[in-house]
């Protein structure tokens, strides 16, 4: 028996919804709730903008695309059948094969049915007299529920750079998470990527191998690692089979849901040549040990984290030819680690590769997009395709691109425009019933290890509703008070707050995003979970239900 129909609140007239449940994106976290929704016996509809599932995995086609963590740390764990039955070819997979992944798993739980896809959600407002929900697609359509679950992702909204004559392009552009299905032939194009993160550089060192000429665009340097890339053996596949609840028991104890730990000693702790030899072995390992299993101090001490700066600066000045260029590719104003470390594979031999330009924009900044290339302050370049890999309106860009409103008709980017503030991330006062699923300060790292967290726990939130006859859930100002000032602990002494970055808020391209926030969780995922788990363990007095 659906929710709506049973849980009416006692004497009010009875509450008209289509769904108890409307779940927004069929990426990851959406997959998975609704799988749980229907377990709980809840009617639930998923709205997704794409045509297809698989969210991140759906959008960000680009060439050159795959996962940083390892893949058999990165599947679903809820599924033990699912496990086994699923083989990763590379250690690292490639989108095509993660989407293929997501694609399996809603044919096998059938989640097609409940999923309406073309439907983009425009707005979300909150009924205080049903309790519940009405949202509205971008065709106009209405939908009444009781509970309104967002899992639309922490890098889902895309961020075009503020250039200057984008439209008057005449060749071919995209943004990197807005690729063609088609393939694209880069063979004796010229071609120019801007932007040179995570994944300006996996476009770059994908792209170079086939383009007839490719200028990379540069205005701030990454500090990449590579990432020690390969196939997997039949015996390794065994062996990962038959240790996947080691995998993911290892996944839950680490702080970031990674199968890598800091190493708990300080870097002045051991000797100059021990140093160099567990960086050597780090940056000879495959995956993010060299930026979440490294000493324990690199991010919070000035001096430690100037050593391993100086560490790969001097393998990125081993590897590229060009001692200028080498340079121009090493950061100057952040440190190893404090921003996302990008992993990469020759990427910095690409720019030993004679039909490769790397344009230093601080230098010669670029000035305006024309119908044939870009113009900078030096020169005129003709391209014929333009790859714009310019990042996202992180953590709280999707929520703000959907006018959601809550008690008293308050804009949540309103309620937000200060900072988010938010109750572990998954709820906010003022917005009684709506649950996040990687909202802002969810514990990120290895996302699906989140987000089995995240649904987990919103499930036995609405379990314990049911179970109680509760058909209204808010965060107490007081609770997010209190997790807003943890929240801001954890980031204290940390020298990733002291850069300008997707993790700090900033994007330059996003008026109102000029400035540092506290948008994401910087404790550990044992820390969060030990909070959440203390909510539900004290009877949910954290929120008002009623
Ligand atoms: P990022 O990491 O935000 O990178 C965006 C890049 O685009 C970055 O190098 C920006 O330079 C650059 N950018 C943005 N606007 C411009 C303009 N106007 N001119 C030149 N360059 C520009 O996004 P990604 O998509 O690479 O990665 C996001 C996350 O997705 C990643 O961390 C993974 O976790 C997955 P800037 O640094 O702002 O100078």
């Amino acid at each position: 028996m659906s929710l709506a129909a049973s849980d009416q609140v006692a004497g009010a007239p009875r509450p008209r919804f289509d769904h108890d449940a409307i779940v927004i994106g069929a990426g990851m976290s959406g997959l998975y709730q609704l799988i749980r929704l229907r377990e709980l016996g809840l009617g639930a509809v998923v709205f997704e903008a794409g045509t297809g599932v698989g969210g991140t995995w759906y959008w960000n086609r680009y060439p050159g695309a795959r996962f940083d963590s390892e893949s058999y740390s990165y599947g679903y764990s809820f599924d033990p059948e699912l496990l086994q039955e699923w083989s990763w070819s590379e250690h690292f997979a490639p989108q095509p094969e993660t989407l293929r992944y997501l694609n399996r798993v809603a044919d096998k739980y059938d989640l097609r049915r409940d999923i309406r896809f073309r439907s983009r959600v425009a707005a979300a407002q909150y009924d205080e007299v049903a309790r519940g929900w009405t949202v509205t697609l971008e065709d106009g359509s209405h939908h009444a529920c009781r509970f309104l679950i967002t899992a639309i992702g922490v890098l889902s909204a895309p961020t075009w750079p503020r250039i200057e004559g984008i439209g008057s392009f005449r060749g071919q552009s995209w943004h990197t998470a807005r690729w063609p299905r088609e393939p694209v032939d880069f063979a004796g194009k010229r071609v120019a990527v801007i932007g040179t993160g995570a994944t300006g550089v996996q476009t770059i060192q994908e792209v170079a191998k086939t383009a007839g000429h490719l200028t990379v665009f540069q205005r701030t340097p990454n500090w990449c690692a590579p990432l020690h890339n390969r196939p997997i053996t039949e015996e390794e596949q065994r062996r990962i089979k038959a240790s996947y609840p080691e995998i993911f028991r290892r996944c839950q104890e680490t702080f970031s849901c990674f199968l890598h730990t800091p190493d708990p000693r300080g870097t002045f702790e051991v000797t100059p040549e021990e140093r160099e030899a567990f960086w050597e072995r780090l940056y000879a390992s495959p995956g993010f040990g060299i930026w979440v299993g490294n000493f324990r101090d690199m991010l919070t001490d000035r001096a430690a984290n100037r050593e391993i700066s100086e560490f790969i600066a001097r393998k990125i000045r081993q590897r590229v030819k060009d001692p200028a260029v080498a340079e121009k590719l090493i950061p100057k104003c952040h440190g190893f680690g404090t921003k996302r470390v990008p992993l990469e594979t020759n990427y910095y031999e690409v720019y030993n590769q004679p039909n490769v330009l790397l344009v230093d924009c601080r230098e010669t900044p670029i000035e305006r997009i024309t119908p044939t290339g870009i113009r900078t302050s030096e020169a005129e370049h003709e391209f014929d395709i333009i790859i714009y890999a310019t990042g996202f309106d992180a953590l709280t860009g999707a929520f703000d691109r959907i006018d959601i409103r809550g008690r008293d008709g308050l804009a949540l980017k309103e309620k937000w425009a200060g900072g988010a503030r938010t109750l572990a991330g998954m709820l906010v006062d003022g917005f009684p019933n709506m649950f996040m699923l990687l909202g802002p300060h969810t514990a990120l790292g290895n996302i699906p290890r989140s987000i089995e967290y995240n649904v987990d726990w919103v499930t036995a939130l609405l379990r314990h509703m049911r179970e109680h006859h509760l058909t209204f859930a808010e965060a107490r100002p007081e609770a997010v008070a209190a997790w807003m000032a943890h929240v801001m602990a954890c980031a204290e002494g940390l020298l990733t707050f002291e850069v300008d970055s997707w993790m700090t808020g900033v994007n330059r391209n996003v008026e109102g995003k000029q400035t540092r926030t506290i948008a994401r969780y910087a404790g550990s995922a044992p820390a969060y979970r030990a909070w959440c788990d203390a909510v539900a363990a004290e009877g949910y007095r954290a929120l008002t239900l009623a």
